[in-house]
């Protein structure tokens, strides 16, 4: 799948377009499943996002901290377990606690998520595919 990935990035991503965002994304703490988060990562590129990739197994105040300090106006969280979905909540509270909550949206998917969980949270937005996160990305960084 990667190496899938690998070969069609360049058809994808426009090519010396100013970014119009920037997001990071990652899969969240104690979670290793990275090929939905690596799809989601081509089309955000693909929409002309600058984006970071924290890769998996990802702590929340990573992400945080990460935002803060690049100054991303999106922060993307991948799940694939359901005992790990629940880190997606913490990646809220410490948005919260680093008093960056109303500067970053945070956006929540992978297959356990759904949008009832995403309200649960107090998270921004969840959608269903790679395709749908990119645009609803887009529009966040708006
Ligand atoms: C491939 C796979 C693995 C691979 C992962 C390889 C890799 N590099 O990712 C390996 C073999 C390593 C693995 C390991 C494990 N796995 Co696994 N794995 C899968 C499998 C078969 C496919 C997952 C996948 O890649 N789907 C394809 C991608 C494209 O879909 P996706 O991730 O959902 O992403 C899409 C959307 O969800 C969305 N999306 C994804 N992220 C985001 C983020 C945002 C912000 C948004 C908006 C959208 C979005 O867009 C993507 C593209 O459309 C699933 C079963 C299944 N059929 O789903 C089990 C599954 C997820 N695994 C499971 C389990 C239990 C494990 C293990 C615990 C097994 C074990 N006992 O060791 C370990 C966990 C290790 C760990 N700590 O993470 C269970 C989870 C059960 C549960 N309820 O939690 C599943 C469901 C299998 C099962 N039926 O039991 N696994």
């Amino acid at each position: 799948m990667n190496m899938g990935v690998t070969i069609l990035k360049p058809y994808l991503a426009s090519s010396g377009v100013q970014a119009t965002g920037k997001v990071c994304i990652g899969t969240v703490q104690g979670d290793l499943h990275d090929i939905g988060k690596n799809i989601v990562k081509m089309m955000l590129e693909g929409k002309g996002l600058e984006v970071i990739d924290l890769g998996t197994d990802v702590p929340a105040e990573t992400f945080v901290q990460t935002a803060k300090e690049q100054g991303c106006q999106v922060i993307c969280c991948s799940a694939l377990l359901t005992t790990t979905m629940d880190v997606m909540a913490d990646v809220v509270k410490a948005a919260e606690a680093a008093g960056i909550r109303d500067q970053v949206k945070i956006m929540v998917g992978g297959a356990p998520v759904n949008q009832e969980f995403c309200d649960a949270i107090g998270a921004d937005c969840y959608t269903t595919d790679a395709a749908s996160a990119a645009d609803a990305a887009v529009e966040l960084c708006k």
